[in-house]
């Protein structure tokens, strides 16, 4: 049984003890007398566990991650959890035993984190979700969730799809590249891209699976697709990365990508850009992975205890070809 409650009254006892000691010699050496409060160097310490590494747009966010905290004077604790839910509550837990300020997550899915949030909670530990969301009833699990609002982004998709395809009198078959499984972007770009072409008949998803939000999981998935169904009108992937990968199996199959099968995709990193201005993607969704300084904000204001809005949502556009073409020489990712 893990007795988590009383090692951290005792450990955090000891903290307080020697905490007042140290201020207790500062303040011998002319500082001001703290009040018996613990001293308080002003430095914050916060434990960051990210998905992985899994796409052009999460190597954009961990980036942004350790830039803002370098530049806002925070001691960063990271830890990659390689796409693993297992890792992530590891990690999570190790912060807690480490007794750092603030905690924040991007968590892989959206089901099972109740028991960990709740021992972060119960040590007094406040815990920030970015990017992904949780599923918790329990919303005093965590203090607020920084990041994109995905059926917004897969609504947006499938609008330029329906509105793209106004003229056309058969069927438009589409095959969709899905995020990782059980991952809140996957869940959600799925539902608002369905919601937006449902009035469409004409417009029909004949197949979907995980690509897992890689390159090499959409190039393998589009292959089947190919060899599984003659007609491909339109690819939706869920990201960039994806569909890059899936991008080569066109091309392999001697299918020109953009023109044989349209091709929609989510974020607008770099790669998938260039893939959009060159005409290979037909559209994409933006979702900015340039979290941290907004990140570091917030750190900083839980730990003064200000209080925070409950859901801050990052503001995002869409990009043709010719917006990408404009937009890419100012890319920073
Ligand atoms: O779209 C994808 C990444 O959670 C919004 O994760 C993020 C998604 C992003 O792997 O490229």
């Amino acid at each position: 049984m893990f007795t988590l409650g009383k090692q951290f009254t005792r450990r955090a006892a000891v903290a307080v003890l020697s905490a007042s000691l140290v201020a207790g010699a500062l303040a011998g050496c002319g500082n001001s007398d703290t009040g018996g409060e613990p001293a308080d160097d002003g430095k914050i310490t916060l434990g960051f566990s990210q998905v992985g590494a899994e796409s052009g747009w999460r190597t954009a966010n961990t980036n942004s991650i350790k830039e803002a905290a370098a530049a806002a004077g925070i001691e960063l604790k990271f830890d990659d959890a390689q796409q693993k839910q297992e890792n992530q509550i590891k990690a999570i837990r190790n912060y807690i035993l480490q007794k750092v300020d603030v905690i924040a997550f991007s968590p892989v899915v959206e089901s099972g984190w109740d028991n960990v949030l709740k021992e972060a909670k119960d040590a007094g530990i406040p815990v920030i979700l970015t990017d992904r969301s949780v599923d918790s009833a329990d919303k005093s699990l965590y203090k607020t969730f920084i990041g994109s609002d995905f059926v917004k982004e897969g609504r947006l998709s499938g609008e330029w799809l329906v509105n793209e395809m106004k003229s056309a009198t058969g069927p438009v078959n589409i095959v969709e590249l899905q995020g990782t499984t059980g991952s809140a972007p996957a869940n959600d770009r799925k539902k608002g891209f369905a919601e937006a072409i449902a009035a469409n008949p004409n417009l029909k998803i004949i197949a979907s699976q995980t690509g897992d939000f890689t390159r090499a999981g959409g190039k393998a998935v589009m292959e089947q697709f190919i060899k599984a169904n003659p007609k491909i009108d339109v690819l939706f992937a869920h990201n960039d990365d994806m569909g890059l990968g899936a991008l080569e199996a066109i091309t392999a199959a001697g299918k020109v990508p953009g023109k044989d099968i349209k091709i929609i995709t989510i974020d607008a990193v770099k790669d998938g850009m260039q893939a959009l201005a060159d005409g290979k993607f037909n559209f994409i969704a933006e979702c900015s992975p340039l979290l941290g300084p907004q990140l570091m904000d917030l750190v900083k204001k839980v730990k003064a205890g200000e209080t925070i809005p409950q859901r801050i949502e990052t503001e995002e556009t869409t990009f043709t070809p010719e917006q990408a073409k404009a937009a890419l020489p100012n890319r920073k990712y």
